[in-house]
């Protein structure tokens, strides 16, 4: 249990770095994405239409707002059957083509608010660009029925992009006229200019702009999967909720503030206590996708080794490995590690007061109340040896950190408020690291290199711009599937 000494004593810390300046900073738009000079403002995106957020000087709450209304029309056309598809069917499956932040967010959040869903739209998400992944999805959907939403901030993701293309061949050829494209696709971007060159007509094209960072977009209009699938009133819940846990963020003292509680603590975990690794832990089927999420959001934010001023950190860790899975299950898997491994693992233990299923009389919910409970108990409580009827195979040691997060019941509002709470914890540990939370060169590095060798597979030839290694793999397998591949 932590102290009240010991949680001051933190709190001043994320005092020292300044975490109050840092954080207006990031509400009104200055460029705290200094490697790439952006401001970054997922937060304006929850924001009534009356306030004033200014970048360049200019008010962006109108571009905001009119993308909304944009996704409301269009969520309820879809949803009230007035959108047709090219044969003159209403639309009955969504497929969503896009990864990382393209994918992880709104995938996430269809699946938790999975009870609020109009259950006759089948909602897909398409992200590998191993093609068994659009294959299966096209295997058992109707051409005429579908919608394909191709959602990149760039639009130049080479999956999301062959992923996008290879829909578009197998539409067209079912259907058999290239118009159809008008029915059955639509994009979400920044870049008009690709969409267009795509084929997807401008009008179709819901718009963001490059201030909402890909892991930080599933309030903007990479949202839209999530406005057709639940309508667009819980959308707006959503947005509400994020809006109050970031007023909550904004002016609540600092040793009340739950994010900034939160960083602390993990903060305490990773730098004084050197624990490497962190799990999340939610008590929920329909969080099922928030740990994978969350891994995204934490790992690409704050996984790096380079401070805001352009040095090498050499002296303090950053972000831990976040991995999780749900409860009770991964109890039946990974948790031994979790209780007996030689590495400690603090936890994020989620879970919602009220059940949205409360079948066989709630006993359902109040078993996975009981094991929610009980894994933090062990955690921290352990059990010795005498306990253990002297066997040591079977001694807890104990005294093993974790954090409780009930929620009162799974809303798109306090979904809301709940993702909006880890997005400015991650936000505290990054200044606090003083870190760009911001950028992803990592990301990036890999893109650049899957483009380099798809070039050198195309103008084959061992003078080209690839190390040997690699070199001698790409070799190794044009003998293995010359006629497969080359
Ligand atoms: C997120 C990252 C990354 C990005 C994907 C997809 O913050 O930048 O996960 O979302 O690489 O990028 P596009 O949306 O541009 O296709």
């Amino acid at each position: 249990m932590i102290t009240d000494e010991g949680l001051n004593l933190l709190i001043n810390l994320a005092k020292a770095s300044d975490i109050e300046r840092w954080r207006l900073a990031m509400f009104e738009g200055e460029k705290i994405n200094n490697t790439e000079n952006r401001a970054v403002l997922h937060t304006a995106l929850r924001r009534p239409d009356t306030d004033i957020v200014k970048v360049d000087g200019k008010n962006v709450m109108d571009f905001i707002h009119s993308v909304l209304k944009k996704m409301e029309e269009f969520s309820d056309k879809v949803r009230n059957g007035d959108w047709k598809g090219y044969t003159g069917k209403e639309i009955k499956n969504i497929i969503n083509i896009g990864i990382g932040g393209s994918d992880l967010g709104p995938k996430m959040v269809c699946n938790a608010l999975q009870s609020y869903s109009r259950r006759d739209l089948n909602m897909y998400f398409v992200s590998n660009i191993d093609g068994t992944d659009i294959a299966e999805v096209l295997r058992v959907i109707d051409p005429e029925t579908s919608l394909f939403i191709v959602a990149s901030k760039t639009f130049t993701t080479q999956e999301t992009i062959r992923n996008a293309q290879s829909a578009r061949e197998w539409l067209i050829e079912k259907i058999g006229d290239e118009k159809a494209i008008a029915n059955h696709f639509v994009a979400i971007s920044t870049n008009e200019k690709a969409v267009s060159e795509f084929g997807i007509n401008p009008e179709n094209m819901f718009k963001f702009k490059n201030w909402v960072g890909g892991r930080y977009s599933l309030w903007s209009a990479i949202g839209l999967p999530i406005a057709i699938s639940v309508g667009f009133e819980n959308f707006r819940n959503l947005l509400n909720g994020a809006y109050e846990m970031d007023q909550h963020f904004l002016n609540a003292p600092l040793n009340k503030n739950m994010a900034v509680i939160l960083a602390v603590i993990a903060i305490w975990n990773r730098n004084f206590m050197k624990y490497s690794n962190y799990a999340i832990i939610p008590y929920d089927h329909y969080l099922r996708d928030f740990p994978s999420y969350m891994q995204q959001v934490d790992m690409e934010s704050n996984g790096k080794y380079v401070n805001r001023d352009g040095n090498k950190i050499v002296d303090y860790d950053t972000a831990p490995v976040l991995f999780g899975g749900t409860g009770t299950n991964s109890q039946h898997s990974f948790f031994q590690l979790i209780h007996q491994g030689t590495d400690i693992v603090p936890c994020d233990f989620i879970i919602a007061k009220e059940t949205l299923n409360p079948i066989a009389n709630k006993e359902h919910h109040n078993k996975l109340q009981d094991n929610f409970l009980a894994q933090q108990q062990a955690l921290m409580m352990g059990r010795n040896l005498k306990e253990s009827g002297g066997d040591i195979n079977k001694v807890f040691e104990g005294n093993r950190p974790s954090n409780g997060v009930i929620i009162d019941k799974l809303t798109p509002f306090n979904l809301g408020q709940l993702i909006a709470l880890y997005e400015h914890k991650i936000f505290v540990q990054g200044i606090i690291w003083r870190i760009n939370s911001f950028d992803q060169s990592g990301v990036e590095l890999g893109k650049i290199l899957a483009q380099n060798i798809s070039e050198s597979r195309k103008i084959f030839a061992d003078n080209h711009d690839v190390d040997a290694s690699t070199m001698e793999m790409l070799n190794y397998f044009k003998r293995l599937c010359s006629e497969v591949f080359w």
